[in-house]
């Protein structure tokens, strides 16, 4: 009840009423809307964002059940003082309230993050998926364009659009979906382009390769093998079943792809951008390296299960960010084996078990201020 009672948005009241603009005053810099705020990376861009000085407003889905976990330390109750983060119920499928709060709260910027991002969730929903991931991206696309907007957008595009494409991939690479997700972004990515070249808006891609923390998803693949590994440590349970081990993925850290998030929608004109560390590793990689860094011998606990499979598979991604290094002049501090030992002990430590220890150096290492 308690967790309930600090985190759930002001839903007794509407949300978006005429007393509500009163609440969002402009005493901050700027004021972003952020869709997809409770996944791995809207919780990181909510923190960088507040840090930053934004007003933060994110959309969550209703759910009978908690899906805010990764904002909680984030979240105050919008009647106290100095609150920044607010949060409003829709979901992408509908976005009924979209005119209204961009009427409300006229965010300066709006990233796209909401998604159904499972791209074996999208075989097995591929209209669901189109209907979040493409039509999500429309219909935000659209109110802009209705409110002749000078809104800046940023659309969440992937790497998984290149599909069967030859690595190394960048902005010129053709795009050769490979699943129903795949084709869902790459709908919301030509929207996006198409937008901005027909009417004028700033809207832009960030094609950003996997990244991955201890905030990721547990049914993807890197959290699934680490958050394994804690529980054969606990001795909860002895063995992971896994797919595909040979697919090669461009592997980076979340917190440091949220930061460049903003910073497309810092430039002065709106452009696409990849975003990968170019470095590639198969996920047998991943496996033998997190299994080796927390002294386990992985073959006695790694089994396939056919139904990990998917019906096509992208074999390699690997990123060709030497646009962004330029442009942006971005590039990637945190890599594979950095990425690994994070995760490892992020999940060690959330069983209340002894971190290996490596990853939290890292972290203090190559950061500090907002991501501690
Ligand atoms: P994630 O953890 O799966 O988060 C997805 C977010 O979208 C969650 O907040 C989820 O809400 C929300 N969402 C899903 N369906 C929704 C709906 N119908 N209405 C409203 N919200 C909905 O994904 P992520 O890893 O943070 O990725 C963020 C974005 O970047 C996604 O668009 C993803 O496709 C894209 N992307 C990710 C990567 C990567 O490697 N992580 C790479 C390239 C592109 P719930 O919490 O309620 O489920
Ligand atoms: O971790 P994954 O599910 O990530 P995937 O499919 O590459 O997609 C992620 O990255 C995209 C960017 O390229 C994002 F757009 C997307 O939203 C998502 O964040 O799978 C990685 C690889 C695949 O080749 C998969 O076949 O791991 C292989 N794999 C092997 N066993 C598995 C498993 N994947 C999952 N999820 N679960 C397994 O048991």
């Amino acid at each position: 009840l308690y967790f309930f009672m600090i985190l759930r948005p002001p839903s007794s009241t509407p949300l978006i009423s005429s007393a509500a603009s009163d609440v969002y005053k402009r005493q901050l810099s700027k004021l972003a809307l952020v869709t997809g705020i409770t996944g791995q990376d809207g919780s990181y861009l909510a923190e960088f964002l507040l840090y930053k000085g934004y007003q933060v407003h994110g959309l969550i889905r209703r759910s009978s059940s908690f899906n805010t976990s990764r904002i909680e330390h984030l979240y105050k109750d919008p009647h106290e003082k100095n609150v920044n983060l607010f949060l409003h119920y829709e979901d992408m499928t509908t976005l009924d309230s979209v005119y209204n709060l961009l009427d409300k709260i006229k965010p300066d910027e709006i990233y796209n993050l909401g998604a159904q991002s499972h791209v074996q969730v999208s075989f097995d929903m591929p209209t669901f998926t189109s209907n979040v991931n493409a039509l999500g991206n429309l219909r935000i696309l659209e109110a802009l364009k209705s409110r002749s907007s000078n809104v800046k957008f940023y659309q969440a595009s992937s790497s998984e659009m290149y599909g069967s494409s030859p690595a190394p991939q960048n902005e010129e690479t053709q795009f050769r979906p490979m699943s129903p997700y795949a084709v869902s972004k790459l709908h919301a990515y030509w929207t996006t382009v198409n937008y901005r070249e027909s009417y004028s808006l700033f809207a832009s891609n960030g094609i950003l390769f996997n990244h991955e923390s201890p905030r990721r998803g547990r049914t993807f693949v890197t959290r699934k093998i680490t958050s394994a590994i804690a529980n054969i440590k606990a001795g909860v349970i002895d063995k992971v079943y896994l797919g595909n081990l040979e697919s090669k993925r461009d592997w980076g850290y979340a917190p440091e792809y949220v930061e460049v998030m903003w910073q497309i929608l810092q430039q002065n004109a709106p452009d696409d951008f990849v975003i990968g560390t170019g470095e590639s590793r198969s996920v047998k990689e991943f496996v033998e390296f997190a299994f080796g860094y927390a002294g386990l011998d992985w073959s006695k606990h790694v089994a396939q299960d056919p139904k990990y499979f998917r019906p096509n598979e992208v074999n390699e991604l690997c990123a060709d960010s030497s646009k962004s290094q330029k442009k942006l002049n971005w590039a990637p501090k945190i890599r594979f084996e950095e990425i690994v030992k994070i995760m490892v002990d992020a999940d060690l430590k959330s069983l209340g078990l002894k971190p290996i220890g490596e990853g939290r150096e890292i972290i203090e290492a190559n950061f500090g201020e907002w991501h501690l």
